[in-house]
């Protein structure tokens, strides 16, 4: 068995990101009927909203399903508690460190497998009692680390003894492949579900990502601390033209605040923040969250059935 379906109670090893302001209780559900674990992000949500979605969700789907806390959120203390009230059964984590809930998720038996950028913060993640962690490279879209995942996975696999998650530039069966011959035993994928039938973001949004070719994303805020990939538009030349000027940092904090609101829910994909992985490129259809899922799993099998055959031939002489 595999070690992440095992633990989780879960079909396929795949799980689909913790998106703010995107992922809702509809494609968290749908990817967790489809034997995947959908994931609830709660963003910089209000707690309550986020209580209505888990029970949402339950209404939906028996199989089990996450929530993505993202710790930078003003509501995170809030959210925190809720997560262990409402019997989440895996919480995942993004942009800091969880350790002061640990604890409390740890009592009610949960699942926590915070994202982790770099060897140092996995290892710390695994002392301070994490069931798992995700490996994010910073090819994934939003607020990103320094490595890729090409160099970020097989390390934190050398460094840590408990399962990884690739994430991070995987959006088919080819990468889902690499990542797993890297050490990884599942992998999370956010700009692949972004367009995904059952996905609630702005359909503006989804015909960007669709378009979107190899070179068409950009990393703001670099200079604030907190960088952020997303799709270049209006809104990512003002600022980096601001931050190549030396603009404060509260000035840049104005202009990103309520960006990502305007392009998910508005559809201002001129003026808003449209986050997405540098996969966009990889991105051409929209499906089920099913059919994703199936594809990712068929792929996975004939990639490397193939390549086995493409070097017994090439170098094995068999
Ligand atoms: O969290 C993400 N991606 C995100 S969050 C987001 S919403 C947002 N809202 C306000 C400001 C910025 C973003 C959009 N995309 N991915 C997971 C992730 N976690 N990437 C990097 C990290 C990370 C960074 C530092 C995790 C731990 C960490 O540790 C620092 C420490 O103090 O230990």
């Amino acid at each position: 068995m595999n070690s992440i379906c095992d633990m989780l109670g879960i079909k396929y090893p795949i799980f689909q990101g913790g998106m703010a302001w995107v992922a809702n209780h509809a494609i968290a559900a749908a990817v967790s009927e489809a034997g995947g674990l959908g994931i609830i992000a709660a963003g910089n949500a209000p707690a309550d909203w986020l209580r209505q979605e888990i029970r949402a969700c339950k209404k939906i789907t028996e199989k089990p399903f996450g929530v993505n806390v993202m710790l930078l959120s003003p509501y995170a203390d809030e959210v925190a508690k809720v997560v262990a009230e409402e019997g989440v059964k895996v919480v995942t984590t993004g942009a800091g460190n969880p350790g002061k809930y640990m604890d409390l998720w740890k009592e009610k038996g949960m699942k926590v497998i915070p994202v982790v950028p770099s060897v140092a913060i996995a290892k710390r993640m695994e002392k301070g009692g994490a069931d798992a962690v995700i490996a994010e490279g910073c090819e994934s879209g939003g607020h990103i680390g320094e490595l890729t995942t090409m160099v970020l996975v097989p390390q934190v696999v050398d460094a840590v003894n408990i399962p990884v998650i690739a994430a991070g530039g995987i959006a088919d069966g080819r990468g889902f492949a690499a990542t797993m011959l890297l050490g990884a035993n599942a992998v999370q994928l956010g700009t692949r579900f972004l367009v995904a039938k059952e996905c609630a973001v702005h359909e503006a949004y989804k015909e960007r990502v669709l378009k979107a070719t190899d070179i068409d994303t950009v990393v703001t805020g670099r200079s604030t601390g907190h960088p952020v990939r997303g799709l270049r538009n209006q809104l990512t030349r003002s600022y980096l033209q601001l931050e190549k000027a030396g603009t404060d940092l509260n000035e840049l904090e104005q202009l990103g605040a309520g960006a990502l609101y305007k392009a998910v829910v508005e559809g201002n994909v001129m003026h808003g923040a449209v986050m997405a992985g540098q996969s966009a490129g990889l991105v051409t259809k929209q499906q089920t969250s099913r059919e994703i899922i199936e594809e990712l799993m068929q792929e996975l099998k004939e990639v490397m059935q193939l390549k086995m055959q493409q070097l017994d031939q090439e170098f094995y002489n068999l």
